[in-house]
Formats: C-alpha cells, sequence, structure tokens
C-alpha cells in the first residue's frame, strides 16, 4: 500500500479520482483505486446518480482509508457521510438551474443542516460539447481561450469559488490552455478532468493544473489508471 497522508484540504491535492456510481467495479479495481496513493477518490456522475448506488459506493469506498467525496450533481443524492462535498456551478451553462437554480432549491431545503466548511464550490467551465455534463447543463462550449481565462478569473475574483473546474469529460483537452488559465489563478486550485487515457497524459496535464482527475480508464484499463497517481505525484507544476 502507498503512503498517504488523509487529506480533505482540496489546496493539498495533486491527483483525484473520480467514480460513476452508474456503472460497476469489482472489489478488486475498487481496491486498487483506493490504495492507489490517489488523494482522494470523488463519487459523481450525470446518468442515473441514485442515492441508493452512491450510498453503495460509498460504503464500499469507506472500507480504506481514502478520503471519499461526494460530487454532488442531484440534491436527492445527499447524504451525511461523505468527507467532503463538490458543488458544481456550470458558470458556462445557458440555464441558471446549473449556475444557482439547483443550488438554492437544496439549500432551502436542507440549508440548516449543512455543514459549510464540508462543502467546496466548483467553478465548472465544460468545453466538449459532446459530453452528457455539457448536454445536460446546456454549456456554450463554442468558447475561445480568453472566454475561458474570463470564467477563470471570475471564479476566482468575483466568486471566490475554491475550485475552477475545467472539463472535457471523455476527451482530452488542450495542455496548452491548461497552462494559459493555470497563469490567471492564484488562490482558485485549478482541476483539469477529461480524457486521460495514459500516465503520459497525465503527466502533461500535472504539468499545468494543479489537480488530476481520472475517471473512465478506471473501467477500462485500471493498471494505467493507477499508473497516473504516481506520474502526477512526482510532475512539478
Ligand atoms: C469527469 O473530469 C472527469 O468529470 C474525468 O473525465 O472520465 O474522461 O476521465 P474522464
Amino acid at each position: 500500500m502507498e503512503d498517504f497522508r488523509l487529506m480533505y484540504d482540496v489546496r493539498e491535492w495533486r491527483h483525484a479520482f473520480k467514480l460513476d456510481p452508474n456503472k460497476d467495479i469489482s472489489e478488486k479495481d475498487l481496491e486498487k483505486v483506493c490504495e492507489s496513493g490517489t488523494d482522494a477518490v470523488i463519487i459523481g456522475g450525470t446518468d442515473g446518480v441514485t442515492l441508493d448506488n452512491t450510498l453503495q459506493l460509498m460504503s464500499r469506498v469507506r472500507r480504506y482509508a481514502v478520503p471519499c467525496c461526494l460530487e454532488v450533481s442531484d440534491p436527492d443524492a445527499i447524504a451525511p457521510a461523505y468527507d467532503l462535498y463538490l458543488i458544481p456551478a456550470v458558470l458556462n451553462s445557458k440555464n441558471t438551474t446549473w449556475i444557482t437554480g439547483a443550488h438554492h432549491k437544496a439549500v432551502k431545503a436542507y440549508g440548516e443542516w449543512m455543514n459549510w466548511n464540508e462543502i467546496v464550490m466548483e467553478g465548472y467551465c465544460i468545453l466538449n460539447p459532446d459530453c452528457k455534463a455539457a448536454q445536460l447543463a446546456e454549456a456554450a462550449t463554442g468558447l475561445d481561450d480568453d472566454d475561458v481565462l474570463a470564467y477563470a478569473s471570475m471564479a476566482e475574483h468575483m466568486f471566490k469559488f475554491p475550485v475552477f473546474y475545467l472539463e472535457y469529460s471523455g476527451t482530452y483537452g488542450d495542455p496548452k490552455l491548461v497552462e494559459k488559465v493555470k497563469t490567471v489563478l492564484e488562490d482558485t486550485v485549478l482541476f483539469y478532468g477529461g480524457g486521460i487515457r495514459t500516465a503520459a497524459q497525465a503527466a502533461e496535464m500535472a504539468r499545468a493544473a494543479d489537480v488530476v482527475v481520472v475517471g473512465n480508464v478506471v473501467y477500462e484499463n485500471i493498471h494505467e489508471a493507477v499508473k497516473t497517481v504516481r506520474v502526477v505525484k512526482q510532475t512539478g507544476l
């Protein structure tokens, strides 16, 4: 087992795995993910996310020492059992539901039970028009670099979000753009996620982003997925 500290502060992270509660993962592969030395396991997805399947996956991840976070896409799947709750606000959405609407509804219903210290807001910018998240959130993906940089600056300076998330889910993004975005962020942590299929790609994004999020390759090639942890941690920003 890799040596790692428990880390509940995203500013300390370099690598995270994102697991989809709507996908099957064997016990053996889950063990490899959880004992890989990654900084966190994020449970989140777009399709078929339910209280039942998130809780089932969470309870399996809980058998390991790795921090377990819920990335909230449906307030009905929230349960008081995670180390952190990552809450996306899709800055380039054309539908206010995904910027403040669902958030307002959730806080109105559950606000008095929320522990604000466990909530981490993510300013999302979704750049792959074909991913499910872009379609659901009606993201305006036809952005040039300056548009993206402006969203990043808004996340940091206007909204004071702790995280800016460049989301290319399903496709490998543009490392040059990720690098540019990093130059406009000081306090806000830059997450990159999308299309990482090899350790070399993970290393390339680790040179640009603070945190590299690895998703689907877990289900396609667990060996390569686990390799991304070490290379990201060995790569300097
Ligand atoms: C999805 O950013 C993550 O939210 C990871 O994307 O599944 O393409 O690795 P992939």
